[in-house]
């Protein structure tokens, strides 16, 4: 085991933020995989994968070109309409996102979806490897009802709404231009996707720091909503 996965999951499971340029990375898929694997080993089960960067706007933020990834784990899930549990966490934001359930290795539905992202690094600050050694911020997540994919899934329009004000709009669009092309790439890289696993293709904007008592809830025009509350 890497120092940096052991420091990595210390964070997590007390709450706590680590500096940035702690530790050196020389693979960091790998670390992130011994991250997840701390997981599982508590008994979490892998349920589906994230993209993460899959907007221009991140992209350029983190100076790539291409997506990253990680895993989604069972713990993570929040029923739509649950409830986020802030006691466990450092400085979580929320993103609204489309989900896709996989069948066959393929697209089987979609579904609004609702990503919380909690940065184990110090102020939300990393380095590129730091971020996907951190397993690309992922921290919990909620998904909607599943809908046939429609014919127009690349431009929907997206609402953020919290505590029933809109504090972010945008379209499926910004994710790759179409988040069909993140399942392919989230295929692509994680190099199997099995059934039943639940793919979360990015962001359709910014994220936005979520506080005590907050009800979150993401609209996509002809998919319908999910929504949580934090814990106050
Ligand atoms: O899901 C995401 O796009 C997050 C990727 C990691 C960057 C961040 O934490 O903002
Ligand atoms: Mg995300």
């Amino acid at each position: 085991m890497t120092s940096l996965a052991a420091a990595l999951d210390n964070a997590l499971t007390t709450a706590t933020e680590l500096a940035s340029g702690s530790f050196p990375a020389d693979d960091p898929y790998a670390v992130q995989r011994e991250v997840v694997d701390l997981r599982l080993a508590r008994g979490e089960k892998v349920v589906g994968v994230k993209l993460g960067l899959t907007s221009k706007a991140k992209m350029q933020q983190m100076g790539v070109d291409s997506v990253i990834w990680g895993w989604l784990t069972d713990a993570m899930r929040i029923e739509d309409g649950g409830v986020l549990d802030l006691g466990p966490r450092i400085h979580p934001k929320v993103e609204p996102e489309v989900a896709f359930l996989v069948r066959g290795g393929a697209i089987a539905a979609v579904a609004p979806a609702l990503e919380v992202i909690d940065s184990r690094w110090l102020d939300f600050k990393f380095t590129l490897d730091e971020v996907i050694a951190d397993n690309t911020s992922a921290a919990g997540f909620v998904v909607g009802s599943w809908q046939p994919v429609p014919a127009d899934v690349d431009d929907l329009s997206v609402q953020l709404l919290i505590d029933g004000q809109v504090v972010e709009t945008g379209s499926t669009s910004a994710i790759l231009g179409d988040p069909r092309e993140a399942f392919s790439e989230a295929l692509r890289l994680a190099g199997t996707l099995e059934d039943d696993w639940i793919v979360l293709a990015g962001a359709a904007t910014a994220a936005v720091r979520v506080g005590p008592g907050q009800s979150v809830r993401v609209e996509v025009a002809g998919l319908g909503a999910a929504a949580l509350k934090a814990s106050s």
